[in-house]
Order: structure tokens, then C-alpha cells, then sequence
């Protein structure tokens, strides 16, 4: 097949999954192309069956708001009809599947049809496309795209909660590449950052509100009273520099490192013991996925998805949004004895083998072909 994918192209969940999706039907010998306004954050290397199509946007000064959306719609036009794609499948709902349907709409009248299946990630549907501002929007085009998916069953019913859709939607849940996120061996890594053998927590996020950052910090507060324990805070987002005040008022700054950005997270995951997600809202918990990969438990909030992919008391623990005691009391529980943070390793990743990509990618090549059908 020749398949068209629009995705943020940035570190966000939906962009890394769209991208990773891409990879993955690049490999079986689909021709993808990715049609976003920059790289995406990984598809840093060559394949023949890879393409990227950049949409530039006019600055013209008249525009006090730059219309991305049609530029977009223009690209995916110019893209579908010269590069004869069979399907575009665009993550994230606002605004990639009303571009789509524009796109949808012009292609006709050059007598093409092409097939749109929409993937909600989250964020898209629980917090940005309720808002009045885009619900209209976001509706009109989950109703008019050939297909729509959701990353959990969560998703999927929150969507029909409050939006009027007529369409049947999916559900196909995010995988991990086991194949690259696994346990390597990273010991002169750990040593450096857990010279005395301290326990590794990590926390990966794009450091917004939802992600509830500063939770992770109390809840390392009362871990380190109790086992000798580093934090590692992967990411960055306009919570960071409040995270890192509270480590200073806290005085817990010599045990706590913001390592920013990373490209190699499954690196730094292969150090770690424990892995922190106490968002107030999340449709999946891909980063918590990929650390489960690399055979770290995970202490998570109950919100949203997370208790599709998290089981309580046996990959990790999960708790009520900001009960951060009972985070730490469940941290301090798996971290303070071996023999249970080795089970908890062990189930975590028999957990995570269940959304291996080997397994949900022939889920979407077969939806792909159902549309097409
Ligand atoms: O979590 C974010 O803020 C990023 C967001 C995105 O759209 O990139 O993530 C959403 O999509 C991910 C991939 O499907 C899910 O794993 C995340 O749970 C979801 N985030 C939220 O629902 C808050």
C-alpha cells in the first residue's frame, strides 16, 4: 500500500506513535509518507520506503494567524495525486482530519478518491477538542473520515460521551518496538548517576499541567526519606522550572537530575527501577509502555486509559489523581525489597509483550484494508 501519515512531528505521544507506526509498515515493504511541517523526532535515518513531505506555511503580514490547515490541505492534495497514495491516516484530529477532508473534497473534482482514517490520540478529544472553540470542527471530521480509531477504550467511549458521532470507532491500542525498547546494558551509565547503587526513578513527560509533574517530585520526597533513591526527570515543558523550584524548596536537588530532551530514552530507561505517571488525564500512557518494555514497573495515576495498560499489583501500582501518599507508600513497597521489584520487573515486561508492534501493526494494515475495501 501507499500510505500517507500526518502526525505533530514533535516528542508528543501521537507523533511518536505515528512515526513509529510509519517505521514499522516502511519495514514490511509499504511505501509511507509522512506529510507534517518539520522531521519527525524519529525518523532521523534513510529508507527506501520513507518519505517526507514538508508543509511550509506563508508568513505573509496580513496574517495575524498563519493558516496551516490549508496549507496542509494543499500538500496532502499535491502528495495523494502525484505520489497516487491508497490511504492517508492522520493522527491527532485538530487539525489533521478537517485538512483531510478538505483535502478529500478537492481530490474529487480531479475524480480521486482517497480514504481517510482518523486516529484520536487524547488530548485531541479529552481536552483541546471539547473546547467550544474547535468541537464543531473536530465532530464534522471524525464523522467524515472513512475510519477512526482510538488508543484505548476509554478514548473511544469519552469521545461518544461528548461528541455527537455517527461513526463506529476502533480501538487499536499503542504498541511498543520491543526491539528497541528493551533492557540494554547501560552499567557505566548507572553508576554514574546511582554511584552508591541507589534505586533509579524515572519520570518521561512533555512537562504540561495535565502530566501533573510536580506530583512526581513529591512523591520522590517521601521515597528518598525511606530508600536511598535518584530521580531522573526526562522531558521539558512549561512545568519544568516549577518542578525544579520545588526540589530546591524541598532540598532534594542533589538527588534529582533534568536531563531535558532525549532522543535515546530507551538508554535511560534501562537504569531505571521505577517509573512515575500520575497524569490527571491520559487516553493511553505510551511512556509509561515504553518503560514497561525495558522492564520497569509503573506507579501510575487511575485516569483515563492507564488501567488498560497498568494492572494493580502486578505491573505497578495505581492510584487516585494527586493521592500522592499512597503513590509514595506504593513506590517505597516495590523499591525498599528485591525480590518484589524483580517480579514487578518481570511483569511489567510480560505486560508490555502484549502491545508489541509485531502484534498491532497487522491490526492496522488489516483496518487499512477493511477501509479500502
Ligand atoms: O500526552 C500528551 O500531552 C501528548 C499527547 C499527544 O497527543 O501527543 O499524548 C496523547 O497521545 C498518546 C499517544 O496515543 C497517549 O499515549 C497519551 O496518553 C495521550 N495523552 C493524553 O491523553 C494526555
Amino acid at each position: 500500500m501507499k500510505i500517507g501519515i500526518v502526525c505533530y512531528p514533535t516528542f508528543g505521544g501521537s507523533g511518536v506513535l505515528a512515526t513509529e507506526l510509519g517505521k514499522g509498515l516502511a519495514e514490511k515493504g509499504h511505501q509511507v509518507h509522512f506529510i507534517t511541517y518539520s522531521q519527525p523526532a524519529r525518523l532521523d535515518f534513510f529508507s527506501e520506503n520513507l518519505f517526507y513531505h514538508e508543509v511550509s506555511v506563508s508568513n505573509y503580514p496580513l496574517f495575524d494567524y498563519a493558516p496551516y490547515e490549508l496549507a496542509l490541505a494543499s500538500k496532502l492534495v499535491d502528495v495523494v495525486r502525484f505520489e497516487k497514495l491508497d490511504i492517508l491516516h492522520v493522527h491527532y484530529a485538530i487539525p489533521h482530519a478537517s485538512a483531510a477532508f478538505m483535502a478529500k473534497q478537492i481530490l474529487a473534482t480531479y475524480g480521486i478518491h482517497i480514504p481517510v482514517v482518523t486516529t484520536l490520540h487524547g488530548t485531541d478529544i479529552t481536552l483541546v477538542g471539547k473546547d467550544l472553540t474547535y468541537k464543531p470542527v473536530v465532530t464534522f471530521s471524525i464523522n467524515q473520515s472513512d475510519g477512526v480509531t482510538a488508543v484505548s477504550e476509554y478514548l473511544k467511549q469519552d469521545t461518544y460521551k461528548h461528541f455527537e458521532i455517527t461513526k463506529d470507532i476502533r480501538v487499536i491500542p499503542n504498541f511498543v518496538d520491543m526491539n528497541r525498547f528493551k533492557l540494554k546494558a547501560k552499567d557505566h551509565f548507572k553508576k554514574a548517576i546511582a554511584p552508591n547503587n541507589e534505586r533509579i526513578v524515572v519520570h518521561t513527560s512533555n512537562f504540561r499541567k495535565v502530566k501533573r509533574t510536580q506530583d512526581v517530585i513529591y512523591v520522590f520526597e517521601k521515597i528518598v526519606k525511606e530508600v536511598p533513591a535518584k530521580l531522573l526527570m526526562v522531558g521539558d515543558g512549561p512545568e519544568r522550572a516549577y518542578c525544579e523550584q520545588l526540589c530546591r524548596d524541598l532540598d532534594i536537588c542533589d538527588n534529582v537530575r533534568f536531563l531535558g530532551k532525549q532522543d535515546a530514552v530507551e538508554e535511560i530507561l534501562s537504569v531505571a527501577d521505577l517509573f512515575i505517571m500520575p497524569s490527571e488525564s491520559e487516553s493511553f500512557g505510551l511512556a509509561a509502555l515504553e518503560a514497561m518494555a525495558c522492564k520497569v514497573p509503573v506507579i501510575t495515576s487511575n485516569a483515563g486509559g492507564l488501567p488498560e495498560l497498568n494492572v494493580d499489583g502486578v505491573t505497578g501500582f495505581m492510584d487516585e489523581v494527586g493521592d500522592i501518599a499512597s503513590m509514595a507508600h506504593h513506590a517505597i513497597a516495590i523499591l525498599a525489597d528485591d525480590d518484589k521489584l524483580n517480579s514487578f520487573k518481570e511483569n511489567a515486561l510480560s505486560r508490555a509483550k502484549e502491545f508489541d508492534l509485531s502484534i498491532i501493526l497487522p491490526i492496522y494494515e488489516a483496518y487499512y484494508q477493511e477501509i479500502l475495501g
